[in-house]
């Protein structure tokens, strides 16, 4: 593992370096764990390179997340909650900056490490994906006022899947590393479904569906589970959190979270949306959500699992396609794997959109109850 000890120096931690453990599960920034020790004092960290090729302006992502963790911790202790365990605390550097720029001109961030909780990449115990709905339905609501003017685009038009849709059209007509061909497939597939790629920012820019804060990358694997409760207890992985559509966050958490597979599995036979986790998922978000959102939202709901997913395939596969420079691959063909998960997740739940439909119609009847 490469040496962390020089940036590790840089930043205001407590007590005497032991140590890193790599976690690998992002695509984007690379994350370490790093130890250290006091007197009596164990402490962990997390320490962040951040992916500067994908975030153009480290700064601004780092404006964004002090902003909205301080909103949060105002809120969180105003609701009598635990702020050092509910909100992420940025570690700064010892000249006091939010960021350690390195000789080497990469960005380097760290945060406190929460103690007595765990992220999973797939959903182990079906209860804990319904608090993950809660989680995340409870972070829109406590975001719901806060300034949205004032957030960096850290990535611009990150959910306009027509732009998505675009690029993909873009790099298939390059074709810069020869592998259009073997994919024909799939770029029918994205094809066939071009009308849909517009149908959520054609809402909002019509006023129909209204712009809120949202945190746009909501995989289960970012929200932090408690060890005792079960319950989510933090939301992670702030650098995308921009004013967007309370469908985007729904919509990705369940194309990521309500698989039957891991995001890159391999065996499409084992690809399919799981109805329980969509169910519960769906009634703990609604349960924080139902009070704000709009009828547009809610009717789209579904809609914007689909949607979420394709865009994805398609980010996926154009990235396969102009060669793999964006999401970190652990293999050839990662990519493509990826993009085809996701395709036949769109096609299991365009199968199953009239009764995901149904399952949000009985949720906000009050028909689908705990353990329904
Ligand atoms: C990336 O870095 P990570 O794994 O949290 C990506 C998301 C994708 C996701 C797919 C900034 O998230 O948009 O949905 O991979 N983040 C960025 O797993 O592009
Ligand atoms: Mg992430």
């Amino acid at each position: 593992m490469r040496d962390l000890q020089e940036i590790v120096s840089e930043f205001d931690f407590a007590g005497r370096y032991q140590g890193a453990e790599e976690c690998t599960t992002g695509h984007i920034n690379d994350t370490f764990f790093v130890q250290f020790e006091g007197e009596d004092t164990s402490k962990r960290y997390v320490l962040q390179r951040i992916n500067h090729h994908v975030f153009r302006q480290p700064a601004g992502v780092m404006e964004n997340i002090a902003a909205v963790t301080d909103h949060l911790r105002r809120k969180i202790r105003d609701r009598k909650g635990d702020p050092s365990r509910e909100a992420l605390r940025i570690i700064p550097t010892k000249e006091g900056q939010l960021l350690y720029r390195s000789q080497h001109g990469e960005y380097w961030r760290a945060y406190d490490f929460i103690e007595g909780a765990r992220t999973y990449q797939q959903v182990e115990k079906p209860v804990h994906f319904y608090h993950a709905g809660r989680t995340f339905g409870q972070f829109q609501c406590l975001l719901s006022d806060f300034p949205a003017e004032s957030l960096h685009e850290t990535i611009e038009r990150f959910h306009d899947t027509p732009k998505r849709l675009a690029d993909l059209r873009r790099v298939v007509d390059a074709d810069s590393v020869g592998r259009v061909a073997g994919v024909q497939r799939e770029i029918d597939f994205v094809l066939q479904r071009s009308d849909d790629t517009a149908v959520i920012v054609d809402l909002m820019s019509e006023g129909s569906i209204p712009l809120r804060v949202t945190h746009n990358d909501t995989k289960f694997n970012n929200i932090l589970i408690d060890d005792e409760t079960g319950e989510g207890i933090c939301v992670l992985d702030l650098d995308t959190v921009m004013p967007g559509s309370a469908l985007y966050d729904f919509g990705d958490a369940i194309r990521f979270g309500a698989s039957t597979a891991k995001e890159d599995e391999p065996n499409l036979d084992l690809v399919a949306l799981d109805l329980e986790l969509f169910t519960h998922f769906t009634r703990g978000y609604l349960e924080m959500a139902r009070e704000f959102l709009n009828p547009m939202e809610i009717k789209h709901l579904a809609f914007s699992a689909k949607l979420l997913t394709l865009e994805t395939g398609i980010r996926f596969l154009a990235d396969y396609l102009d060669g793999d420079q964006y999401f970190r691959i652990e293999r050839p063909g990662h990519n493509l794997e990826r993009a085809r998960t996701q395709f036949k997740l769109v096609a299991d739940m365009e199968a199953q959109m009239s009764v995901m439909e149904d399952i949000v119609q009985s949720i906000l009847r009050g028909d689908l109850k705990e353990g329904a």
